[in-house]
């Protein structure tokens, strides 16, 4: 950005105001410091910034949200057209309110306490200055009456934060993880807390109809809320929940993928030359498995190894015929229960290679290093069977994610029964990641599926993804929210532009 836009900004931008304002843990690019002391910004694409930013775009929209450097003191910048604001974390903030707080303590417990959650009053104390830090950069980012959408489990007290500090604004929350069952959720010393911070709300969306049912009852529980009773999904699209002279809206929103545009991408010619040479690569063996995670404890990387490890110890799957290929993005390599997890899986990994690989032929592939885009999609065309074992996923968008990238209707998907995407994905080889031997007999029948069967369930899994795309969530959240917010002010659609919102 040049100063003359930085002016800009300051001028134009933060003064008047967003119509629509994004609240997330991290701004849609990531500032990186060089090693001669300079930054530079690089843009980190994922399908939440591809869904939002031709509404941002329309709606001289902002992103408030953290640049991924400690103590980067970023301010106001305009990157690309989009108002980016930036909230500053020192290294402290960081290991207690994101690191501690919302990685060491929400995550598992949302995830089914698969590691034990610490519950530790200075990251609790960390985790209200940042919400407070963040709704405070919203409220300065949002126009009178605007929309703020803010995402996730890091921000769950921003939303009565920014209404007390901005009743004017129509506010909405979306949740990217699981909400837990109630008796996990009880666990939480902060449990009244986060109810009443998510209640500031006019909206509040989850994956799954389960997550919104449960948050509607502790609503009840805990806030002392009157709430609507029949069963979200089934009777109704949206429960209520009473808060003073206010309705706050709950519902179930399942999050997708661009599926049009990666459906497309994975038909080029260079990503097929690309998946051929894989195969080659691969020593072109009669069956690929594949995982794509980023590697977490809640993600079952150690289950479908584990079944593998059986499968070839019982001689039900032959290791000259088959290879499996583990991605594993780094993540959150200072939280204790990761390092040791890593540990765990990359024994596995060589024990199964020691066991079974012949020099210049492992069965196991292990790539602990993020891999581009376009290599991905390759692997996705290249993969005859893509392995999805979560303990619990909120969503999990590799599973729509290859299926997209199938318009051969070749491949099988295995997917556990503890994500989302398996409520829409039926067709899929559906496991109990908790049942060893059920992901065992999933994964074979996964790799003799007939062709016929298997062009079948591809081409259901197929309409299901292509016709639910990103876009298509964003727009119905959005939309929801317009109905039901204090000013009922409809967002600016992209084709519209120039025209004026509906009343
Ligand atoms: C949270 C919830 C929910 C992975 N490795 C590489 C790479 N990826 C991309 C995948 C996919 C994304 O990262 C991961 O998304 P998931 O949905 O699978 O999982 P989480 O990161 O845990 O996301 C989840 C989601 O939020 C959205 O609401 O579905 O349940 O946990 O897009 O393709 N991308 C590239 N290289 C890699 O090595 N380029």
């Amino acid at each position: 950005m040049t100063a003359g836009e930085a002016d800009a900004a300051e001028k134009h931008g933060s003064h008047a105001g967003s119509d629509f304002v994004v609240v997330a843990n991290r701004l849609p690019v990531d500032l990186e410091r060089l090693p001669d002391g300079t930054t530079r910004w690089k843009r980190s694409p994922g399908g939440l910034v591809t869904a939002l930013e031709p509404i941002l775009r329309s709606n001289n929209g902002a992103w408030v949200g953290w640049a991924g450097v400690a103590d980067a003191d970023a301010g106001v910048i305009v990157e690309d057209g989009l108002t980016l604001h930036s909230v500053r974390l020192s290294t402290e903030d960081i290991a207690d309110y994101y690191e501690g707080f919302s990685n060491a303590t929400l995550w598992p417990l949302y995830h089914d306490v698969i590691v034990r959650p610490e519950y530790r009053r200075e990251w609790w104390n960390s985790y209200v200055e940042i919400n407070r830090r963040f709704a405070e950069e919203a409220a300065k980012a949002a126009a009178e009456g605007a929309t703020v959408w803010i995402q996730d489990y890091q921000l769950q007290l921003v939303p009565k934060m920014l209404r007390m500090l901005r009743p004017d604004l129509t506010i909405g929350f979306f949740l990217h993880i699981p909400f837990p069952p109630i008796e996990l959720f009880m666990q939480l010393p902060w449990r009244t807390e986060i109810v009443e911070g998510l209640l500031g709300a006019d909206l509040i969306g989850f994956h799954l109809p389960g997550g919104a049912q449960n948050f509607l009852y502790l609503a009840r529980r805990l806030a002392g809320a009157q709430t609507s009773r029949g069963n979200i999904g089934i009777r109704s699209k949206l429960g209520v929940v009473q808060v003073g002279f206010r309705s706050v809206r709950v519902g179930a929103f399942p999050i997708s993928i661009e599926s049009g545009r990666l459906d497309q991408q994975s038909r080029s010619k260079a990503i097929r030359d690309r998946a051929r040479a894989l195969r080659k690569e691969l020593g072109n063996p009669k069956k690929i498995l594949l995982g794509v995670d980023r590697l977490d404890y809640t993600k079952g990387i150690d289950v479908r190894l584990d079944a593998l490890h059986e499968l070839l110890a019982e001689g039900r799957m032959d290791p000259k015929d088959t290879v499996m290929v583990q991605l594993a993005t780094p993540s959150r390599e200072r939280v204790d229960s990761y390092v040791q997890m890593r540990g765990e899986i990359e024994k596995t990994v060589s024990r199964i290679n020691g066991e079974y690989a012949e020099v210049g032929r492992p069965v196991v592939h292990y790539i602990h290093r993020p891999v581009p885009r376009d290599e991905l999609i390759a692997f996705f065309v290249a993969a005859d069977v893509m392995l999805v074992t979560p303990l619990r996923d909120g969503m999990n968008l590799v599973a729509k994610e290859y299926i997209a990238c199938r318009s051969d209707l070749g491949g099988a998907l295995v997917l556990s029964e503890f994500t989302g995407a398996a409520a829409e994905l039926r067709q899929a080889f559906l496991c109990n990641p908790h049942d060893l031997e059920d992901v065992k007999d999933k994964i074979q029948a996964a790799i003799e599926v007939p062709r016929e069967d298997g062009r079948k369930r591809m081409r259901a899994l197929r309409r299901q993804v292509l016709t639910h795309d990103v876009n298509r969530w964003a727009r119905s959240f959005l939309d929801t929210l317009a109905n039901t917010g204090a000013a009922g002010r409809a967002l600016i659609a992209p084709d519209e532009v120039g025209e004026p919102g509906q009343g």
